[in-house]
């Protein structure tokens, strides 16, 4: 690899001040558990700098690896050798919001939560949400499809992207971000980079789609004397009810956690696990929450009655992972299985011994309304990890589930693929990533071995 020329060549193209040595924000994970001691940083400000680089990489055979915030969880979005970052951070302009058609355009760097800011003003909303809002990006969201908390009645980032701009690995740009909702023209560009990881090319800016806010809101924490008391409750509301935005599944040793690590208090202490549940629409819908909830045994319910309270309830569920990072690098496993397999996995988890081993904690949380369930082992050698992996995934695939939910396959969980995707889907996928990405400069590290 000729990265020193790489260097000259980018710099002469772009501005040396565009690339540069990258200290630990742009070298380490967000986690802790992956780190370089240093790397190449370019920064880009448009699409036609990005595509210089790309065509720059490509002819000194220099590997590229695309980081937006930087938030990812299973290591993609740094470089384990000596690959050059290219940070969109900068690329952070945002389009007027066409409210008639309820669609921005944004650009990689904007991130999440400067999205629900310019929704928010136009009278709509973006809605995908999750903790790290503040530096995840548009970009980063959709090379890993997103999730968060309002997926079971939004969907994922693949459900709000209406059209693209990217860098191909062969630098060429490819752009359709004309907004149209109905567009059968051949295959779905930004559905196939929506979720690539990285892999095969550099999303620039995106046609988002947004909804319409509804005028009431109501947020609970609901306390569950076992686990299937909390999944019964969740199949109850997001059956009865079209207005559930969020299901959230925390369990007691999650939670008292938290409140050590943050100082929060629990309104609802000792129960075995808890729901974190919100819904919006057009008319209170407390009541019809309380009529519902009130049916199911083994349940108590309070309902936040200010904003503070609401945003105390919201940071018990997401202090979860920087509470977690706090106590040293966890090993992550973000899993789905059913819904209704969700108690007898997570007591399957707590009872293998090569999962919880010895001086080890357990913290699983989640979606519930997803059947998405981040398992986080916390005091772990690395060098056992695979082996504790081994028998998370053995489990996942026994219960039917898949070995990533939301975060992606990055680094962590590529010796996993093979149990959620058949070979003949690994082979395809092969195949699209060597048309895109003929040269192999594209983030090399992630999803395939
Ligand atoms: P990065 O971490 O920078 O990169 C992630 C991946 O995308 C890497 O493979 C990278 O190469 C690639 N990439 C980044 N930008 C681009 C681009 N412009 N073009 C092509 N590839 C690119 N995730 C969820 O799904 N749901 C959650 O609820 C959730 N909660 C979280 C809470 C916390 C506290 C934290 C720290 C993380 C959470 N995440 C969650 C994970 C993470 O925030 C998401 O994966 C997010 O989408 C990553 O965005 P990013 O901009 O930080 O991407
Ligand atoms: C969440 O839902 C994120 O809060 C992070 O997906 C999960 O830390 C984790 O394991
Ligand atoms: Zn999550």
């Amino acid at each position: 690899m000729g990265t020193e020329a790489f260097v000259a060549a980018v710099g002469a193209s772009i501005g040396a001040e565009r690339v540069f040595a990258g200290d630990g924000r742009y070298a380490t994970d967000w986690t802790g558990r992956y780190s370089v001691p240093s790397c190449t940083v370019v920064r880009p400000l448009g699409t036609d700098e990005v595509a210089a680089v790309v065509r720059l990489a490509i002819e000194h055979t220099v590997a590229l690896v695309p980081q937006g915030g930087n938030t990812g969880l299973v290591g993609g979005g740094v470089p384990h050798r000596d690959e050059v970052v290219v940070s969109l951070e900068a690329m952070r302009r945002i389009g007027s919001v066409d409210t008639a058609a309820r669609q921005v355009t944004a650009e990689a760097g904007v991130t999440i939560e400067r999205l629900h800011e310019v929704a928010g003003i136009a009278g709509l909303r973006y809605p995908v949400d999750f903790g790290a809002r503040g530096s995840a990006t548009v970009g980063g969201s959709i090379a890993t499809n997103a999730g968060g908390v309002n997926v079971l009645r939004y969907g994922m980032t693949r459900h709000q992207l209406v059209g693209i701009e990217a860098v191909l690995g062969t630098g060429e740009v490819v752009s359709h971000l004309g907004g149209l909702v109905k567009d059968n023209t051949g295959y779905d560009l930004g559905a196939l980079l929506c979720g690539s990881e990285g892999t095969l090319g550099i999303v620039t800016k995106a046609r988002l789609r947004l909804v319409p806010t509804p005028s009431h809101r109501a947020t609970f924490l609901i306390g569950a004397t076992d686990l299937d008391a909390a999944i019964r409750c969740t199949t109850a509301l997001t059956s009865a009810l079209d207005c559930v935005d969020a299901a959230e599944l925390m369990i007691q040793s999650g939670v008292d956690l938290v409140t050590r690590i943050s100082g929060l208090t629990n309104p609802l202490p000792d129960h075995d696990a808890y729901l974190l549940v919100e819904c919006s629409a057009d008319t209170d819908p407390t009541e019809a929450v309380g009529r519902i909830v009130s049916g199911i045994e083994g349940i108590a319910v309070v309902a936040a009655s200010s904003a503070q309270q609401r945003r105390d309830l919201w940071r018990l569920r997401e202090e979860h992972t920087p509470s977690i990072n706090s106590l040293g690098a966890p090993i992550k496993f973000d899993v789905t299985v059913p819904v209704r397999a969700v108690p007898d996995f997570v007591r399957a988890l707590h009872s293998n011994p090569t999962v919880v081993g010895e001086s080890r904690s357990l913290v699983v949380f989640g979606h519930a309304a997803d059947g998405n369930l981040h398992v986080n082992v916390v005091g772990a050698h690395e060098r056992d990890s695979e082996e504790i992996g081994d028998a998370v995934m053995t489990l996942v695939a026994g219960f039917g589930g898949s070995v990533s939910a939301e975060h992606g396959i990055g680094v962590a969980k590529k010796r996993w693929l093979s149990l959620s995707r058949s070979p003949t889907e690994i082979a395809a996928m092969k195949s699209v990533k060597r048309a895109l990405d003929p040269f192999g400069i594209m983030n090399p590290n992630v999803l395939f071995d």
